[in-house]
């Protein structure tokens, strides 16, 4: 499995295209998708609150929690197929993840808006490793220091893994904006590593 490697300033992805093949993806798709206790939880954003448009979950190592925009999340126990996609990762890339967060698109309308994932408890540089399953969707990525670099745009197709390394949460925000094209359910696990 050849991976692309894409760099620029400030920026280090690796994708893998076809890392899950897709009669496998199917399935996980569809026992996640019916097996996790989904949540749509509220955020603070500008001093607002309002509903996250997608439905997502922490997992991970007991006693771990996960901090962003005024929410908390404690982590629910690994899935146990959630928990074999960790070791078929680990098989492929030399770090270790403790925890992951997982988001239910559940249709074009459904997306996340930029942000980095530069919050303390994930500590400097840290390796994400984001795995699609389902609709394809566009990923975008634009730099934080550089308004006049070009954006990023990358398609992440079912089963594709992406990896963002090095100082990319530090100089790059990422998004995944809504469509009005007609858009299956997709599913997305960004694994992280947490320091305690
Ligand atoms: O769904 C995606 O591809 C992006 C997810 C993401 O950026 C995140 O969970 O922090
Ligand atoms: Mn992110």
């Amino acid at each position: 499995m050849q991976p692309e490697h894409i760099t620029g300033p400030g920026i280090d992805l690796v994708l893998y295209r076809q890392f899950i093949a897709p009669s496998d993806s199917a399935r996980l798709l569809r026992t996640l998708s019916e097996e996790i206790h989904w949540r749509q939880d509220r955020i603070r954003l500008f001093g607002r609150e309002h509903a996250i448009p997608r439905l997502q979950q922490f997992q991970g190592e007991a006693g771990l929690h996960y901090r962003y925009s005024g929410l908390q999340l404690d982590a629910a126990p690994w899935h146990p197929l959630v928990e074999q996609l960790r070791q078929k990762i680990a098989q492929v890339v030399p770090w270790t993840f403790n925890c992951v967060l997982l988001n239910l698109y559940r249709d074009g309308s459904d997306s996340m808006g930029w942000h980095s994932d530069d919050e303390p408890e994930l500590g400097l540089n840290p390796v994400i490793a984001s795995l699609s399953l389902g609709q394809p969707r566009r990923f975008l990525l634009r730099h934080r220091q550089l308004p006049q670099q070009p954006k990023i745009e990358l398609t992440l197709d079912d089963g594709s893994l992406l990896l963002m390394r090095g100082s990319t949460q530090h100089h790059w925000q990422h998004a995944l904006p809504r469509t009005r094209r007609a858009c299956a359910p997709r599913l997305n696990l960004t694994f992280r590593y947490i320091t305690g």
